[in-house]
């Protein structure tokens, strides 16, 4: 059964295990007995696809290189993210609303970032940066440059 309510999907399915009786049918839940033959008749194995849908404010997290950060859904990753001082780190917004990111002591700033714009700073020397969207406050990372 599959059910979709606003961007969440909803999927049930039959055990995969021991088969059991459809709901109501039985006097309570608990493996039936059935004939060998029928047995991929009764038990929930079925082939699933999926795919990513870019309209999706839910998405899975996606891969980042080693001196990228992920803004995805309302979340730095990863945090806390280190790095040798020199490197410069690009921060990526995969959300569908704009971020702005912020170092609480005011060292670096982004311009407003929009779905995929990208935002760079060369961390040159070894420290504990703070940081947070200043849009959504609730949003905070941490770079350890060593
Ligand atoms: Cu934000």
């Amino acid at each position: 059964m599959q059910k979709v309510e606003r961007n969440i999907a909803f999927h049930t399915a039959m055990s995969t295990a021991f088969p059991q009786p459809a709901p109501g049918t039985a006097p309570s839940p608990g493996p039936m007995k059935v004939e060998p033959e029928r047995l991929r008749s009764v038990l929930g194995i079925t082939n699933v696809m999926g795919h990513d849908s870019p309209s999706q404010s839910v998405r899975r997290v996606e891969n980042v290189s080693p001196n990228q950060i992920a803004l995805d859904n309302f979340a730095f990753s990863p945090t806390p993210r280190t790095v040798s001082a020199g490197v410069e780190v690009t921060w990526i917004n995969r959300d569908d609303v704009p971020h702005i990111i912020v170092d609480t002591k005011g060292t670096f700033s982004s311009r407003v970032l929009d779905t995929n714009q990208q935002y760079s700073h060369r961390f040159a020397t070894a420290g504990t940066y703070n940081y947070f969207c200043s849009i959504h406050p609730k949003m905070t990372g941490t770079v350890v440059v060593t």
